[in-house]
Parts: structure tokens; C-alpha cells; sequence
């Protein structure tokens, strides 16, 4: 499979940009042949890091409470929330984030966070409440940015240092929250606080509080510098709707820092009622997005006519998907029964 996988991703190099004209069919080549995914056994969630510091990414499955990875396997203690990664003890190896707690089949674990490591997983933080859920998580200079409710409804933020969590004030439904810089923090509710209305985005910093406009409820945030001018962007995936299978909408936007004023629409996902979670690869002009849909994974590369939306894979509504560096080259690993890795052309 490794041959086979090597070839397929060095002749795809070379393919022709465009398609060839259907009344002229070449004979296949192994160029024009989509690479295979490679089955990784099952999987709730998967999250990638480069554990061992050799330039390539290892794949962390999550199957029921279990890690599974390398040669190693850890219960974590609860189910598959949410992943990051990053190297948050500077030893210059990444290290894999897993946030686990309750679930499907399980009320009772509680919010946990775990690093993985290429020789074992360590507990890094745990709470328990009403509503043990860690709904964001990101690393950000090689600290934890930590999101988790703190009660039915009300959604906390912050830095996590030395197991501590420096959380600021419960947001009603605040679900994905994001660092902008200093002091400010991107919020997306995705709902308000009358029960099944419409949430929003907004800006949370020392000047108070701003609301950007949004199509309804916000699902996924992503942060980065997209035009390489210094200032953080902020990537929003909205449109949730409360009956979000008939009415809502995968909506990706972009705001360009350091004001957040100027909002763009670059892309509608079909098919899929939400953007679930949206991943930045690389940065400044040539960075890329893999934005996870309800129904669909798809990567959006900027071309001369502007953001371009290509379909990796279709999906089950609760798989997460990331990118992983292989040796072959680029790929995504999607969770699953099983779970894939589907190398990126
Ligand atoms: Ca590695
Ligand atoms: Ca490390
Ligand atoms: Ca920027």
C-alpha cells in the first residue's frame, strides 16, 4: 500500500490542471487515478502531531474512551470532544491535545483535558459540573486556550497554564471562542438567550463588547494571518439555524484584521447544514482552510478569481477530520468506521 501510495502521489505531481476533453480519452494513468484512502482502523475522533519531532505527523485515535496511538494506548475517561496540537512544553516536539468528557452513552465522565505524547498521555486539567463539555480548544504560542462549560448554558474561555485555567466570565452559548491577540477574544453563540433565537458573533475585549454581523448562529472559528499583513483574520463558519437540518446554513466568512470591519462570504458548503470546524494549513497568502462540513470536507485554496472550494470527502455528521504531514506528502485523516487517511493531490 506505502508503494503503492508513493507513486500515485509523486505521478499526481504532474497531472494536467485541467481535465481531459471526454471525447478524447487518454488511456488511465496512474496520475489521473485519485490516491486511495488508507483504512486506520475505527475511530470517534482523530487528532495529528508530530509526537516524535521527525517531521511527519502521527494520528491519534479516539475509540470509545481509548487513545490508541503509536505503540500506545491510554483511557482517557470519557468520550471525543475536541483536538489541537502544538508544543506546549517547548521541548520541541508537538504534542497532541484531547478534550474528553460526557458523550454518547456516557453522562457521567467529566471534562477532561490530555496531552499525548509519543510515550504516554498526561492529565493536564479536569472539572466536573452540570455540563461536563469542552466545546473549543486551540493552541496558541504554545499555550492551551481552553473552552468549556461551566454550567447548562453558559460557556467559559481561557488560557490554561501549569493546570491552572484563567477563565473570564460564562458566555451564554459561546461555544467556539478564539484568541484575536491581546486582550480580545472572537466569540461565536450559537444560540442567544431566549431559547431556540438566533446566536451571533461578536468581539469581546477591554473596550467592551462589539457584534459583527452574522447569518444567525455561529458553529466554527478559526484565527489566523490570511493576507500576511501582521493582523490576525478571523475565519467564521455561520448560518445555524435551530431546526438546523431543514433551515440551517453552511456559511463560511472572513474578517480581515486588526478591526474585524470588513467581512467577506467565501464559500456555501452543499449539502451540509453546518460548518462544523475549520482548520488553517500553512499561513500568509498561500495558506489554506479545511473546513469540515456536516456532510462534506472540503479544502479552499485562493486562485486568480479568489477562494476555490474543492470536495475532499463526504462525511457522517459527527466525523472531525485534520491534516496530516506524511512522508508521501499532505493528506487529511477523517474519523470513522473506519477512520481514513486520504492523501491530498
Ligand atoms: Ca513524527
Ligand atoms: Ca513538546
Ligand atoms: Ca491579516
Amino acid at each position: 500500500m506505502r508503494l503503492l501510495l508513493l507513486c500515485l502521489t509523486a505521478c499526481a505531481a504532474d497531472a494536467p490542471p485541467t481535465p481531459r476533453p471526454a471525447l478524447a480519452p487518454s488511456p488511465p494513468t496512474e496520475g489521473s487515478v485519485p490516491p486511495a484512502p488508507i483504512d486506520l482502523g475505527e475511530a470517534d475522533g482523530v487528532v495529528a502531531a508530530d509526537l516524535d519531532g521527525d517531521g511527519q505527523d502521527e494520528v491519534i485515535r479516539i475509540l470509545g474512551s481509548e487513545a490508541l496511538w503509536l505503540d500506545q494506548r491510554a483511557d482517557l475517561g470519557g468520550r471525543f470532544q475536541r483536538g489541537a496540537r502544538g508544543d506546549i512544553d517547548g521541548d520541541g516536539k508537538e504534542e497532541a491535545l484531547v478534550a474528553t468528557g460526557m458523550g454518547r452513552g456516557d453522562k457521567d465522565s467529566p471534562a477532561r483535558l490530555w496531552a499525548i505524547a509519543a510515550g504516554g498521555a498526561t492529565l493536564l486539567w479536569e472539572q466536573r459540573g452540570p455540563r461536563n463539555q469542552v466545546s473549543d480548544l486551540t493552541v496558541v504560542d504554545g499555550r492551551v486556550f481552553l473552552v468549556a462549560f461551566t454550567d447548562e448554558r453558559g460557556v467559559a474561555a481561557g488560557f490554561l497554564d501549569a493546570g491552572r485555567w484563567a477563565a473570564g466570565p460564562p458566555v451564554h452559548m459561546g461555544m467556539r471562542q478564539r484568541p484575536l491577540g491581546p486582550g480580545a477574544v472572537a466569540v461565536g453563540r450559537l444560540y442567544g438567550e431566549v431559547p431556540r433565537s438566533d446566536g451571533d458573533l461578536r468581539i469581546l475585549s477591554s473596550a467592551g463588547l462589539r457584534t459583527l454581523p452574522s447569518l444567525r448562529g455561529v458553529r466554527a472559528l478559526a484565527v489566523a494571518d490570511l493576507d500576511g499583513d501582521g493582523d490576525q483574520d478571523l475565519i467564521v463558519g455561520d448560518g445555524w439555524h435551530a431546526e438546523y437540518g431543514a433551515h440551517g446554513d453552511a456559511r463560511l466568512r472572513l474578517f480581515a484584521g486588526p478591526d474585524w470591519e470588513d467581512g467577506r462570504t467565501i464559500a456555501f458548503l452543499d449539502g451540509s447544514y453546518a460548518i462544523s470546524d475549520i482548520e488553517v494549513v500553512g499561513s500568509g497568502p498561500s495558506a489554506t482552510l479545511l473546513v469540515t462540513g456536516t456532510h462534506s470536507l472540503q479544502l479552499l485554496a485562493r486562485d486568480a478569481l479568489g477562494w476555490q472550494s474543492r470536495k475532499l470527502a463526504d462525511l457522517g455528521e459527527t466525523a472531525n477530520a485534520v491534516r496530516v504531514s506524511t512522508r508521501s506528502g499532505p493528506a487529511v485523516a477523517i474519523s470513522g468506521q473506519p477512520a481514513r487517511l486520504l492523501p491530498l493531490r
